[in-house]
């Protein structure tokens, strides 16, 4: 096969690299079909916007794979798909490219032990841009949660501080840059078209970027700013800044620069689905303090011979950054041992069935 038959998706992020994983992919797939590589680049209920080889094309699931497949199987936004051209100008998505970095959150599963389940939201980005505005939406501890996800599923984290044009905002720029620690932090107004040359940098040919962020922080108007087009946007209401969910679906735009964007509807919940890794990699700044504590399990709390404590203290360590480590730092323990105990119920139930499988075997005997 010629390594440039794939030319046209270059624009959609096509390289080298994902021929070797598009090949296993497709060695996992029913013999008989002709399978081409396509991107997901939306998705409207059960239908998939593809750009294939001929162009784009709506793509459904397999039956197969429909059947088959648990929800991390299921192609979204962002990932490249095993797809079978089909006469009626539409395709056939037989199966997903391992993926290189992927978003996700845990949701509620309402049960009342308050666990959750991981929901995927995109794949194969490069950058999470954490969209925040600088009006009654601010929450810097919202967008270190955020960060958190974006390492998690190895993306990197943006800060981008939104509506610069509203008074007042210069103390909550600098509240955000301490909350960012080390994490990149841009500021603008897509409504008046200032400190958009700051994402240039971001937006460079072949990048993937995805703007996450609650309704109403101006994720589309930002779109609309880069694309020079008029996708739909909506007032905020004052009193409390909150949108109110215009966009609905998830999508890829190209960029002039090359850059891919995709645009998404706010999400009010940012659930954790991280592990301690990616929270040390975000607070490095805390962790460094942490290993020179007296007591290698400080708790940072009473022990003599704390560093936290005492950089807290001296105020070289902001208390804000502080406290959104221990929340998330709290939250991931609790995690981490309800994970353990769903495995231990899970390896019990697994070895239940099987002494009832061998008591069946030897009663039939
Ligand atoms: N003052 C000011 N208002 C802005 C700015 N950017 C967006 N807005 C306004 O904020 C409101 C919401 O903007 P959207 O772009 O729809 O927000 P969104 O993040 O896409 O919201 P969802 O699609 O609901 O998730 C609109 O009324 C925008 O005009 C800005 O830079 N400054
Ligand atoms: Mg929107
Ligand atoms: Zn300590």
């Amino acid at each position: 096969m010629s390594q440039n038959q794939y030319e046209s998706l270059n624009p959609w992020g096509w390289s080298p690299v994902w021929s070797e994983p598009y090949e296993e992919a497709v060695a996992l797939c029913p013999r008989g079909v002709v399978p081409v590589p396509a991107r997901v680049i939306g998705r409207e209920g059960p239908v998939h916007l593809l750009e294939t080889p001929d162009g784009p094309r709506a793509g459904l699931v397999s039956g197969r794979l429909q059947f088959t497949g648990t929800e991390a199987d299921f192609p979204l936004v962002g990932d490249w798909v095993v797809a079978q051209l089909i006469d009626s100008g539409q395709a056939v998505i037989h199966g997903v490219v391992a993926r290189k970095t992927v978003f996700s959150r845990s949701v509620s599963t309402g049960s009342p032990d308050g666990s959750g389940r991981q929901s995927f939201l995109a794949a194969n980005l490069d950058v999470l841009g954490i969209v925040m505005g600088l009006d009654g939406n601010f929450n810097p501890r919202r967008a270190q949660r955020l960060a958190t996800l974006a390492r998690h599923g190895g993306m990197l984290p943006l800060w981008i501080l939104s509506k610069a044009d509203l008074a007042d905002s210069g103390a909550k720029v600098e509240t955000a840059r301490t909350a960012a620690g080390e994490d990149p932090l841009v500021v603008l107004s897509a409504l008046a078209g200032t400190g958009l040359e700051a994402l240039d940098s971001w937006l460079t040919a072949g990048t993937a970027i995805a703007l996450a962020g609650s309704s109403g922080v101006g994720k589309t108007t930002l779109v609309n700013r880069l694309l020079s087009s008029s996708l739909a946007t909506r007032e905020v209401r004052t009193l409390d800044s909150k949108g109110k969910h215009t966009t609905t679906s998830r999508h890829l735009y190209q960029l002039p620069s090359g850059a891919l964007l995709m645009d998404a509807p706010g999400f009010r919940t940012v659930g954790l689905w991280a592990d301690a890794d990616d929270l040390a990699e975000g607070f490095s700044d805390i962790e460094a303090l942490a290993a020179l504590c007296r007591f290698h399990d400080c708790r940072h709390q009473e022990e003599p011979g704390c560093a936290v404590r005492e950089a807290l203290a001296e105020g070289s360590l902001d208390e804000a950054r502080w406290e959104g480590w221990r929340r998330q730092e709290r939250e991931l323990h609790h995690l981490a041992k309800r994970d353990n105990k769903a495995l231990q119920r899970a390896e019990k139930d697994r070895w239940k069935a099987i002494h009832q499988q061998m008591r069946n075997f030897n009663k039939r005997r």
